[in-house]
């Protein structure tokens, strides 16, 4: 586990979204946002997986053909064979298996001025005997917040192929969950050197959106290269439950959604070495307030749940 570094200011790759301290939250997204326009996935509405794999009928705005052409190669094979998976089965109340899940622990802001304190207590992280692993974001009596973050570093590392998980998120504003993954050299390998790779990332208080990112060294932090995409019906990702996933080759990944698939990045998009053609472990985390969500505020409910049904993890066919 990455826990050698106790106070995590050193290491902590969730500084990701704290490129410098001027930076609000406005001028951080716009920063993503501009990053994303050209791979904008534009209004195709109720696309679905088996759409997605002839992708060639999407609408792209502001793209030359080089990387539709990269999409459509990228999103055109099915994935191949389950190589592991967690479907979370198990009695209501029972610890995620400790075979694939490591806790991360502590209260030091994990390098973005984050307010909850990690624990391992099923109060904060446990299955729900109906499929889920559900992460619980609380405020204590004492007003302080609790939740869970879970590694599978040292249990599950892979490279290439499709990453994903199918996710109920949480919402409010200074909630922010995650589903992404840090290089396996992390942290003999220091960050963003290490590499990361942010599946998904849902800021509470703006539910029509999700991001989909990299890091790794001269691209990270406010740097970091990704795009946003929006919910194709205006609606709230936090109503029920949806499948974020990469597909990963060497030298390309494409992020989807619910079998949308919304940018592919290659080395050619990145300021920076190409550090993802190595091993990654994933995370599953809920933040509570932060530099890129703020903070949570009268109109936050607690507690939050965020329900995962599995993480599933394919070879490339
Ligand atoms: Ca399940």
């Amino acid at each position: 586990m990455a826990s050698a570094d106790p106070d995590g200011t050193a290491r902590d790759p969730l500084a990701r979204a704290c490129p410098d301290r001027t930076d609000g939250p406005e001028s951080l997204l716009e920063k993503r946002m501009r990053r994303s326009i050209k791979n904008t996935l534009t209004a195709t509405v109720g696309l679905g997986a088996a759409a997605a794999l002839s992708a060639t009928a999407l609408t792209w705005t502001g793209s030359d053909v080089t990387e539709n052409s990269a999409l459509t190669s990228a999103e055109a094979a099915e994935p191949g064979e389950l190589v592991w998976s967690d479907e979370f089965d198990g009695a209501a109340g029972d610890a995620p298996d400790p075979a694939y899940w490591n806790h991360e622990t502590g209260d030091h802001g994990w390098g973005n001025e984050e307010l909850q304190n990690y624990t391992e207590s099923r109060e904060n992280s446990a299955l729900d005997g109906d499929g889920n692993l559900v992460i619980t974001a609380r405020q204590e009596s004492d007003g302080s917040y609790t939740s869970a973050r879970m590694t599978t570093q040292n249990n599950i590392e892979h490279s290439y192929g499709r990453i994903e998980a199918r996710i109920h998120l949480p919402s409010g504003q200074g909630i922010w969950p995650a589903f992404w993954m840090l290089g396996s050299d992390f942290p003999d390998t220091p960050w963003p050197d290490s590499g990361e790779i942010d599946i998904m990332e849902f800021i509470g208080s703006d539910v029509g959106t999700v991001h989909g990112t990299v890091h790794g060294p001269g691209y990270s932090a406010g740097d970091g290269v990704g795009a946003a995409y929006d919910h194709p019906d205006g609606g709230d990702f936090s109503d029920d439950f949806h499948v974020f996933a990469i597909d990963w080759e060497p030298g390309s990944l494409t992020w989807s959604v619910d079998g949308v698939p919304f940018n592919t990045i290659t080395p050619d998009d990145v300021d920076g070495d190409w550090v993802f053609d190595q091993d990654y472990f994933m995370i599953l985390n809920v933040a509570v307030g932060g530099q890129w969500p703020g903070y949570p505020d009268e109109s936050t409910e607690f507690p939050q749940e965020m329900k995962v049904d599995y993480v599933r993890v394919y070879d490339q066919s």
